[in-house]
């Protein structure tokens, strides 16, 4: 028998390919309790896609020392003057990192600690964004083009997204004259 075998997945170009990549998409109506302005919401169809991920699991969800891969896609537009964003999340295990990887578009990574200090770093083909431990991270598609970013993280991380849906971060980034600005959240 060879020893030599075929990658289980490959990565052409933006696109994620093999049997075990799982796709789940985010559409308005899964994401009500993230954008503020509930009139412009609900002048968009909830079934528009927000968002989707392609993901790698190799190895069962909460494994100690493994690894997860995967892609995000994020459509351009806003909600008001909102961009499309992720929901966002801390890790369920707090002090787990994680590796974000820009391969088109721009936008940028909101980051969030325990203490609520919230900052950004902008996101355009190349930028690489290590986000530590006990810091809450979502993207927003600042652009006119999708936003496709690559993301690396431990397979026991796990995902509290109940925090960032009751309290929200403490900044919001908006288009003010079409430019991207973080102001408080309130
Ligand atoms: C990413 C995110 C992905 C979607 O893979 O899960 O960008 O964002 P939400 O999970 O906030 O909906 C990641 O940070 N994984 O840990
Ligand atoms: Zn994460």
């Amino acid at each position: 028998m060879s020893t030599i075998t075929e990658p289980r997945i490959t990565q052409i170009g933006k696109e994620l390919k093999g049997a075990l990549v799982e796709r789940i998409d985010r559409k308005l109506g899964d994401l009500t309790d993230i954008f503020h302005d509930k009139g412009a919401l609900h002048q968009l169809p909830p079934d528009r896609v927000i968002y989707e991920v392609a993901s790698y699991f190799p190895v069962q969800h909460d494994t100690e020392g493994g690894l997860f891969y995967g892609i995000t896609y994020i459509h351009p537009g806003v909600v008001g003057n909102e961009y499309f964003m992720t929901k966002g999340h801390f890790h369920r295990v707090r002090n787990r990192g994680e590796y974000y990887f820009t391969m088109e578009g721009e936008g940028m990574l909101i980051l969030m600690d325990e203490q609520r200090k919230t900052w950004a770093e902008k996101m355009y083909p190349g930028s690489v964004h290590y986000i530590p431990g006990h810091v809450a991270h979502r993207t927003a598609n600042t652009g006119d083009t999708v936003l496709s970013f690559s993301a690396v993280w431990p397979s026991d991380a796990g995902h509290d997204y109940a925090t960032i849906s009751e309290d929200g971060f403490s900044k919001i980034l908006v288009s003010q004259d079409g430019i991207p600005t973080l102001i408080d959240n309130r």
